[in-house]
């Protein structure tokens, strides 16, 4: 109930207060004006704001949307390589950038549950592996200091990322899990909520949509909820493919998490237009030649383009639809050139977004405006 009270506020406030620089200038269509009433757009920002970006990616942001999610900044990796070593300046400047320009702050991520993903210092104790209470101590410490260090300026966090597994187990085998157990996961839902009362608690997965791993989700929050655990909405990222969107699993997620009256931030979303599946296909054995192909660096034909753009418009017709539910929708990236697909899984040019690389808008992005509210 809390988080509807800020969350309309945060709109009305958005929709009413002329950002800096706007007066007198006529407002170009924006995705935040047009869905605002209905969920927050938002954009994740991999440079460090606002000096690694332009005058005019400056000007798309603020044009476009209500809430900017920091890509890499406030991970465990970025803010503390070393124990007790903590980096805040870029974290800080988008805080800063982020309250300067009434956009909302979404903290990205607080515990990323994948061995790669955490510093490794985490799991050790000089040369032996870390005890159960040294990990539980170290991820307090990290919470608490991230979490305490923002209060009252950060709206969200996702707290846990990436638990749940892609195969068999409900939970991703990692040394997490083998050194402190699944009750990892309450315990930084409970540290983040003794930290920041107010913020908004998150779980943030990908293929969530997937009905198998809908299902291990549901199970998670029930778990979850089961020992109170202060969740207050689900992340699904969102990083689908052209012609590959799964429209009918979205919904059915959508309505799956409405019955648990939980909301739902699409939290990383993207289109990527190159087929990623190549990668991992025949157990990965063509992976260096696939490293060295580049299919779309001549540009992305313009029929990939249109299909790209009907499906974007589909999926915001979705969203529009089930807008009960979603509370946010954010960007994974702010146009085409900064993409994290350019180098996932292997190194070509992506078109996932819906600016292009001179920060323009796409034919994507008409579509998605065009959609009837
Ligand atoms: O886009 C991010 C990329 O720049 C980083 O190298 C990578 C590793 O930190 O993380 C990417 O963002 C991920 C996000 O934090 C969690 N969900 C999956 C995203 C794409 O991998």
């Amino acid at each position: 109930m809390r988080f509807r009270v800020s969350l309309g506020l945060f709109v009305a406030i958005s929709l009413l207060i002329p950002r800096p620089g706007s007066a007198g200038e006529e407002a170009a269509p924006s995705l935040q004006a047009k869905f605002g009433s209905k969920f927050v757009v938002g954009v994740a920002l991999g440079g460090r704001v606002p000096d690694e970006y332009s005058d005019v990616e400056r000007k798309l942001i603020l044009g476009q949307f209500g809430s900017v999610t920091p890509e890499n900044c406030m991970k465990m990796t970025a803010v503390q390589p070393r124990e007790g070593e903590f980096h805040f300046e870029e974290a800080d400047a988008l805080v800063d950038f982020a309250e300067k320009n009434r956009l909302q702050v979404v903290g990205h991520t607080l515990v990323w549950a994948k061995d790669e993903r955490t510093p490794a210092w985490f799991f050790r104790d000089g040369d032996k592996p870390a005890s159960r209470e040294k990990v539980l101590e170290r991820m307090r410490t990290h919470i608490r200091t991230l979490v305490s260090r923002y209060r009252g300026r950060i709206a969200s966090w996702d707290v846990v990322n990436e638990v749940l597994d892609d195969n068999e187990p409900d939970l991703r085998p990692s040394s997490w899990l083998s050194i402190v157990g699944p009750e990892f996961i309450a315990e930084a839902f409970a540290c983040a909520h003794e930290a920041d009362p107010g913020a908004l608690l998150l779980y943030n997965d990908y293929n969530v949509d997937q009905p198998r791993k809908r299902e291990k989700l549901i199970r998670l929050i029930g778990d979850l909820r089961s020992k109170n655990v202060p969740l207050g909405a689900i992340g699904i990222q969102g990083h689908w493919e052209v012609d590959q969107v799964p429209f009918k699993d979205i919904e059915a997620l959508l309505v799956a998490m409405k019955d648990l009256r939980l909301k739902v931030m699409v939290s990383e979303l993207d289109l990527g237009v190159v087929p990623r599946g190549v990668w991992w296909a025949d157990g990965g054995k063509r992976r260096d030649e696939i490293a060295r192909t580049d299919p779309l660096a001549a540009g992305c034909p313009p029929d990939l383009i249109d299909r790209q753009a009907a499906q974007y418009a589909q999926l915001f017709r979705l969203f529009s639809d089930h807008a009960d539910v979603i509370a946010r929708v954010t960007f994974w990236d702010l146009h085409d050139g900064r993409s994290w697909l350019n180098s996932f899984p292997w190194k070509h040019a992506e078109y996932p977004l819906l600016f292009d690389r001179r920060a323009s808008p796409k034919p994507a992005f008409q579509a998605v405006m065009d959609v009837k509210p």
